[in-house]
C-alpha cells in the first residue's frame, strides 16, 4: 500500500486552545504524524510518496470558494492587523448563531474567523494553510492511486479534517481529506462510493457535506454527541435528506465502550455499507478511540486494531485510509499502522 505523505504538515504547529476556561497545549500535534511514518517504516510497509499537485477544482468540488479564500488570506491578515500577531495563532473568539446572518462576510477578521469555524479549539497559525493544502493533495492523490486499480492507498497528514464543512473548520480541521477523497472517486467515475469514519469524534463535517447526497453514504462509529465532542450532530435519528435519505448512518457510543461492542457496531456499518452498493470505500481513520486517549472515551486496544484492518480488508472493497484524529501520541504509529498492515 503506498502512503501519501505530507512533507508540509510540521507547518501546522498550533501553540494553545481553549479547554474549560484555560489555554492549554495542543493535542493534535506534529508529533503524530512522525510517529506513524516511522512506523510505516519500520515495518517496510510499501512505500512512502509525494503527493501530486491538484489544481483549485479539486477543492470547490467540496468546499465554497469564499471560505478557501479566507482560509488562503486569514494569516495575512492577522499579521496585517499588527505585527506582534505573528508570535500568536488566531483563535476564533465570536460567533454567528441562530438567528444571526451569515450571508454578509464581514469586514473584521476576528468576525471572519467566527463565520468560518466553530470552536476556540483550533489554532490557525502561519503554517496552517500550506499544510492543509498539502493534506488535501495527499488525500486527492490517495484517492487517485485506488482509481488507477491499486486495492488501498493511505493518505498520511495532518491538520486532519472530517470536522471541517464546506465552509468552516473546527475539531482542529480545516479542508475535509475524506470528502476531497470520496468526491474524486466519483468524479473518476466510481457510481457509488462510502465513507466509514471510525475516528471516536463524529465526522459532523463530512455528514453535513454529504448529507442530501444519494451516491455518498457516510456511516460514522463515535462518542455519544449528548456528552461528547462535537456535540451537535451525531445522533442516530440523523439518515440523510432530500435525495440522500438513507445514505447516512450514525452508531453513536457511550464512553467507556470497549472492542467487543465497537465491532458491532463495525458489523453494522459494513453491512449497511454492503447494501448501499458501494464501488469504494473511505476510511476516516483517526485512532482516538484507544484506551490510552487523552481527550476520548473508548477502550479500544493495539490488538484490536489488527482486527480492524483484517474486518476492513474482507469487506472486499478498493480504500482509501484517511488519517485523522488520535492523541496518543507514543501508540498512534503502532495503531494506526496495525489497521493498515492487518489490511495489506
Ligand atoms: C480530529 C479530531 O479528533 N478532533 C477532535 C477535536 C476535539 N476537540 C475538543 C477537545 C476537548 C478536550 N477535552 C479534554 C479532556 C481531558 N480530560
Ligand atoms: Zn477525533
Amino acid at each position: 500500500m503506498k502512503t501519501f505523505y505530507n512533507h508540509l504538515h510540521a507547518q501546522h504547529q498550533g501553540k494553545v486552545e481553549m479547554f474549560r476556561g484555560a489555554l492549554v497545549p495542543c493535542f493534535e500535534v506534529p508529533a503524530r504524524a512522525d510517529h506513524v511514518l516511522a512506523e510505516l517504516q519500520r515495518r517496510q510497509l510499501g512505500t512512502v510518496v509525494e503527493p501530486k499537485a491538484f489544481g483549485e477544482a479539486a477543492l470547490t468540488a467540496i468546499h465554497s470558494p469564499r471560505y478557501l479564500n479566507f482560509l488562503a488570506t486569514a494569516w495575512d491578515q492577522w499579521v496585517a492587523l499588527d505585527a506582534a500577531n505573528a508570535d500568536k495563532d488566531i483563535l476564533p473568539s465570536v460567533w454567528p448563531t441562530r438567528t444571526f446572518r451569515t450571508d454578509i462576510e464581514p469586514d473584521n477578521l476576528a468576525a471572519k474567523v467566527g463565520l468560518y469555524s466553530f470552536d476556540a479549539g483550533s489554532p490557525f497559525t502561519s503554517g496552517t494553510w500550506v499544510a492543509a493544502r498539502k493534506g488535501a493533495e495527499c488525500a486527492l492523490s490517495a484517492a487517485q492511486q485506488v482509481v488507477a486499480g491499486d486495492r488501498a492507498a493511505f493518505a498520511l497528514s495532518r491538520p486532519p479534517g472530517h470536522h471541517a464543512g464546506a465552509d468552516f473548520f473546527g475539531g482542529y480541521c480545516f479542508l475535509n481529506n475524506a470528502a476531497l477523497a470520496a468526491q474524486h472517486l466519483r468524479n473518476a467515475g466510481m457510481k457509488k462510493v462510502a465513507v466509514l469514519d471510525v475516528d471516536f469524534h463524529h465526522g459532523n463535517g463530512t455528514q453535513a457535506i454529504f448529507y442530501d447526497r444519494p451516491d455518498v453514504f457516510f456511516a460514522s462509529i463515535h462518542g455519544d454527541p449528548r456528552t461528547e465532542y462535537p456535540f451537535f450532530l451525531g445522533h442516530a435519528d440523523e439518515t440523510g435528506a432530500g435525495a440522500g435519505v438513507g445514505a447516512n448512518l450514525n452508531l453513536p457510543l457511550p464512553r467507556g465502550t470497549d472492542y467487543t461492542a465497537w465491532a458491532r457496531a463495525l458489523e453494522t456499518s459494513l453491512t449497511a455499507i454492503a447494501r448501499f452498493g458501494a464501488d469504494a470505500l473511505v476510511v476516516s481513520l483517526g485512532m482516538d478511540t484507544f484506551e490510552g486517549d487523552p481527550i476520548s472515551g473508548f477502550k479500544l486496544k493495539s490488538d484490536d486494531y489488527l482486527r480492524i484492518g483484517a474486518r476492513l480488508k474482507q469487506a472486499g472493497l478498493p480504500t482509501v485510509f484517511i488519517f485523522e484524529g488520535g492523541y496518543a501520541v507514543e501508540e498512534v504509529g503502532i495503531n494506526a499502522v496495525n489497521v493498515l498492515q492487518a489490511f495489506a
